[in-house]
């Protein structure tokens, strides 16, 4: 079992990433900010909790992110690998998701961190808001998302290289060439 996490700010193309990587390696897709939205439109109970925070770039808290997670794991048990993309987003979520893991018997093997410059960042987002619908792609709450991510979300690519799993990669270029960057790092670990 391969488990890779794909690490990076708002709007750092770890959406976009994800999904070739997962067609590539055949495995399983777990992104907290897609769950979070589909529960979002179903307007559950956990979903009209969620858009809360989420309408105020703010992270939604530890427990329903790893409660999420936890199931997402038990419901796909025979998996070749997972990809977490937007988790973990707290050194917390990171200490539960290594639990968890460590429960199966595998570890995250690489942390692939998306490094882009914060004026890029807005650029992507205010664009993907005017098609997106998202009603977190705006000016205002693309500001908070940035700053949540710098007090909470940095210190987990610390508590990583810490763990010798990180690896940073330029995420800025074509979607092509950073793919093609983070496919030899994938490869590098598969070996
Ligand atoms: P997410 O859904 O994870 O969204 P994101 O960080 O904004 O996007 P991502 O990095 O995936 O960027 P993308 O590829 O789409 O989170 C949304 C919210 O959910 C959070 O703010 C939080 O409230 C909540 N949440 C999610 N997970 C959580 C957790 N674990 N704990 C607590 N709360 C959580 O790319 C962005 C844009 O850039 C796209 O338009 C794309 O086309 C473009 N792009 C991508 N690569 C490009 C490139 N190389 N060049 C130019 N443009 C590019």
């Amino acid at each position: 079992m391969f488990n890779l996490v794909l690490f990076g700010p708002p709007g750092s193309g770890k959406g976009t990433q994800s999904a070739r990587i997962i067609e590539k390696y055949q495995l399983v897709h777990v992104s907290t900010g897609d769950i979070l939205r589909a529960e979002v439109s179903q307007e559950t109970p956990l979903g009209v909790e969620a858009k809360k925070y989420m309408d105020q770039g703010m992270l939604v808290p530890d427990e329903v992110v790893i409660g999420m997670i936890s199931s997402k794991l038990d419901a796909t048990p025979d998996a070749r690998g997972f990809i977490f993309d937007g988790f973990p987003r707290t050194v917390a979520q990171a200490e539960a998701l290594d639990n968890l893991l460590e429960f199966k018997n595998n570890p995250i093997r690489l942390v692939l961190s998306l490094l882009v410059s914060e004026e890029e960042l807005k650029k992507r987002l205010l664009s993907r808001g005017e098609s997106s619908g998202r009603s977190d792609d705006n000016e205002e709450v693309i500001v908070k998302r940035i700053k949540e991510y710098h007090a909470k979300t940095s210190p987990v690519s610390d508590y990583y290289k810490q763990a010798d799993k990180l690896v940073e990669v330029p995420g800025e270029g074509s979607v092509d060439d950073i793919f093609n960057a983070l496919c030899a790092e994938i490869d590098r670990e598969m070996e």
